[in-house]
């Protein structure tokens, strides 16, 4: 623990001294590569041939630091899950639960109907399955999967129900891109967790995190802490995947090279496009083409929560750490391996991504829907004093259909809050960004998306392809898990 806070430390000095200036090595920011272990990609569970998929949410351990035994929960393994290879045709799932607590599997990012979505009303009970026959219908992505039983999701995501899904054409040789699993490319799901001084896993809510939802100052990449990635001496293509409970993150390479945004949640964009930072916010996903072809090591870096600035910060227990931690941390470095094989040593000119336009669509109805930090009611929820979250200023009730919306429609939502910014996500669609704060969309909101962060107002075209009924509705929700919980969530049909 006492390296972490050094590394900490040291970056201090640097984020102090160049005022955002980002350290022009890795070496200036205390990252001493050989002292971490080489990156474990998650088991993949690839069910392109067999069409079957099985999961039981299970009990276990694991020792993030060492001595350290933390009592975790996972899918088919200790803590998190598999990631998850499909392909579009026939998916019969089994979910099975061997945990005393229900659980669900809610599938972020793919496009199935209510019935199959996984959401708070699909729980699992102890000892039982559920056995969802779908249909993956949709373009190549990076998708994610984790528990949605209404009032413990932050918790039990945290503990670690939660992995990835990469819904896959077998075409990314003919794209150019790299698609050798945990070679040249890298799964990468991002969380950041709290650990006691003798090393284990904690979440203990204050009042302070369940308001702006729990963040923390130890950064795990597929669930392991103080690791570097070794990656080919050419093109790497990243999955990043936002697995934290509630962290914004601004990913930035330490020495400026470009970052090549080439998928955002649904899918490929048309062309690659070069950025030098990356917002992904809580259920978002990304993939970044990175050239390490002049063989130079690279360490990714983040810049702050923007909801955890330094005010929001002093009731922490790590006061001046967080500070800290609130302008820089490294997320993971990356060291060349020239040994490795390299399959891919230029970018790709075009991705002819199936980007969205639905602005050529009849619109048949604008929604306002308002993320609401305070609905004034005292539910049952656990908070103690604390008023719900809500959506138009109602707090998630299970009995209680929100919306009603036309199968195939497509309707303008005009999403917005006042206070902090939310990562807002529908289920059973994919919907276009049309404006942020009356401006053009940032490149990570470009493409068929799922989850956006609104900080003001956010425009979306939604486009209802998939069914659902009063049983089993879609959810709306912020994927902070603790707004969530707290009732940052509606429910609607399509039918
Ligand atoms: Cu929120």
């Amino acid at each position: 623990m006492n390296r972490r806070n050094f590394l900490l430390g040291t970056g201090a000095l640097v984020a102090a001294g160049g005022a955002f200036a980002w350290a022009t090595s890795p070496n200036d920011f205390g990252v001493d590569t050989s002292q971490r272990v080489a990156l474990k990609m998650p088991p993949l569970l690839d069910t392109r041939e067999s069409r079957k998929l099985e999961l039981t949410a299970q009990e276990g351990e694991t020792s993030f630091f060492e001595n350290a035994a933390s009592k975790t929960i996972g899918f088919n393994q200790n803590y998190l899950g598999p990631t998850i290879k499909v392909k579009n045709g026939p998916l019969g799932a089994k979910v099975s639960n061997q945990l005393q607590t229900p659980v669900t599997v809610h599938w972020h990012g793919l496009l199935v109907p209510g019935e199959h979505d996984g959401g708070p009303h699909l729980p699992i009970a102890f000892g039982n399955n559920w056995q969802p026959d779908m249909q993956i219908q949709q373009s190549p992505a990076t998708a994610f999967y984790h528990t949605h039983i209404h009032g413990r999701t932050a918790s039990d995501v945290y503990a670690g129900l939660a992995g990835i899904i990469h819904v896959d054409d077998g075409r990314d040789d003919d794209r150019g891109i790299p698609n050798s699993y945990g070679v040249d490319d890298l799964t990468l799901l991002i969380q950041d967790r709290r650990f006691t001084d003798s090393g284990h896993l904690s979440y203990n809510l204050s009042m302070m995190d369940a308001m702006h939802g729990f963040t923390a100052d130890t950064v795990l990449v597929n669930g392991q802490a103080n690791t570097r990635a070794v990656v080919p001496k050419g093109i790497v293509r990243l999955r990043l995947i936002n697995g934290s409970n509630a962290r914004i993150y601004t990913f930035s390479a330490d020495d400026n090279r470009p970052l090549h945004l080439i998928a955002t949640d649904g899918g490929f964009l048309q062309e690659p496009k070069p950025i030098q930072e990356l917002r992904l916010s809580p259920g978002e996903r990304a993939e970044l083409l990175v050239d390490f072809g002049n063989g130079e090591s690279m360490t990714m870096l983040s810049s702050g929560d923007p909801n955890s600035g330094p005010g929001g910060m002093m009731g922490r227990v790590r006061g001046m750490l967080d500070l800290v931690v609130s302008r820089s941390f490294v997320v993971l470095p990356f060291v060349v391996d020239d040994r490795m094989p390299t399959r891919f040593n230029a970018l790709p000119d075009r991705l002819n991504g199936d980007e969205p336009d639905l602005e050529g669509e009849e619109i048949v109805a604008t929604r306002q829907i308002s993320l609401d930090m305070n609905t004034g009611s005292s539910g049952m929820m656990g908070g103690g004093m604390m008023s719900n979250m809500g959506i138009n200023g109602r707090s998630f009730d299970m009995s209680r259909m929100d919306l009603g919306v036309g199968l195939g429609t497509v309707e303008k939502w005009v999403v917005s809050t006042s206070m902090l910014a939310h990562p807002f996500h529908v289920h059973g669609v994919a919907f276009q960004v049309l404006n942020e704060n009356s401006g053009e969309p940032k490149p990570e909101s470009i493409g068929w998306k799922d989850t956006v962060v609104v900080d003001g107002v956010t425009e979306l075209l939604v486009k209802f392809n998939m069914p659902a009924s009063r049983d089993n509705p879609f959810m709306y929700h912020c994927h902070i898990l603790e707004h969530e919980d707290r009732g940052m969530m509606g429910q609607f049909t399509v039918a």
